[in-house]
């Protein structure tokens, strides 16, 4: 069995995300709108659901450490596994908002006819219970500006001046590492599965120049873009090295990234979002990659 979604409001186990060559092709989130006007009314009113796995939900967490945001906006973790029955909640990790089992029951709240993977992050509104959103790369800029004025820190990640900029090396970032990682894993053919790891290595030399001389991505502040292209790059070694065998080179022997890397990671805020054991439950248990669903021991993250 593998993972499924929901067909008019129907659980189906079915995994459609490929093309006849073997491609992997991602899906587009279905929730997009935005809030306005929040006010101090709104205080405990949304949630993030979100999983420290999962990528796409990591930038959102770390968005949301940075801000300080935990008072005004609840963070669910769900647990670190995508099951048969899609993500789930258990004792250790409760959904402290309704007490669901299922994520998915939370997009059937929304949309009680809803088609689509059910997908984190998501960003919940209990008032009108409703899904906002569910694509990471608009939940992180909500945060930022919409819910800003409630945050503990002055951070802002996407000022005006550098906004398209940070924006263009989001969507660079997404093509060449996010979901290249995604396209090499989940490639159904040797010929698809080469191409891709390839080109990702190609990617990843180039990174490694740009960053020789540099802290951040754009200019000497962190900004979206790094927060965005960051959790690819704490996955590498420890998942995708092994389970999606992006392995022509580890990422620690690319000297000027590594150190990118750990010079983010010695920020308090984006250190504690930092979960190897979600990672690893995460990906290791995805029955189609690894189905004894063994966790390794190694690598040893020591340089
Ligand atoms: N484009 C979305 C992608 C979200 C996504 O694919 N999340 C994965 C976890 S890494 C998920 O929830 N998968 C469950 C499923 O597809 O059933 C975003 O950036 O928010």
């Amino acid at each position: 069995m593998s993972f499924g979604m929901l067909v008019d409001g129907e659980w189906s186990y079915h995994w459609a995300e490929h093309d006849s060559y073997g491609n992997f092709l991602r899906m587009n989130t279905k929730f997009s709108n935005t809030i306005n006007d929040i006010t101090e009314n709104d205080r405990g009113r949304y949630y993030l659901y979100a999983s420290y796995g999962c990528p796409w939900a990591h930038r959102m967490i770390m968005v949301y450490e940075l801000l300080g945001l935990d008072r005004f906006v609840k963070l669910i973790i769900v647990e670190p596994h995508i099951s048969d029955d899609g993500w789930y909640f258990t004792s250790e990790h409760p959904d402290t908002n309704y007490h669901m089992r299922y994520l998915r029951e939370l997009y059937l709240r929304s949309d009680s006819q809803y088609t689509g993977r059910v997908t984190i992050p998501v960003l919940w509104d209990s008032r009108d219970e409703v899904i906002v959103n569910n694509e990471s790369s608009d939940i992180i800029k909500i945060l930022n500006s919409q819910f800003h004025e409630f945050s503990t820190f002055d951070i802002d990640l996407f000022p005006m001046a550098d906004c398209a900029a940070i924006n263009d090396q989001i969507t660079y970032y997404y093509h060449s590492m996010n979901n290249a990682c995604y396209r090499v894993g989940f490639a159904k053919s040797q010929d698809v599965y080469e191409f891709e790891v390839r080109n990702l290595f190609i990617e990843l030399e180039k990174l490694d120049c740009k960053l020789s001389d540099r802290e951040y991505l754009i200019n000497d502040q962190l900004s979206g873009a790094d927060i965005s292209l960051l959790p690819t790059l704490l996955r590498f070694d420890i998942a995708y090295y092994g389970v999606f065998k992006c392995n022509l080179k580890m990422l620690k022997d690319f000297h000027n990234i590594e150190r990118y890397k750990n010079n983010l990671l010695e920020n308090p805020a984006i250190m504690k979002t930092f979960k190897v054991d979600h990672i690893k439950s995460l990906y290791y248990k995805i029955p189609v990659l690894n189905p004894s669903a063994i966790i390794p021991l190694g690598p040893s993250m020591a340089n």
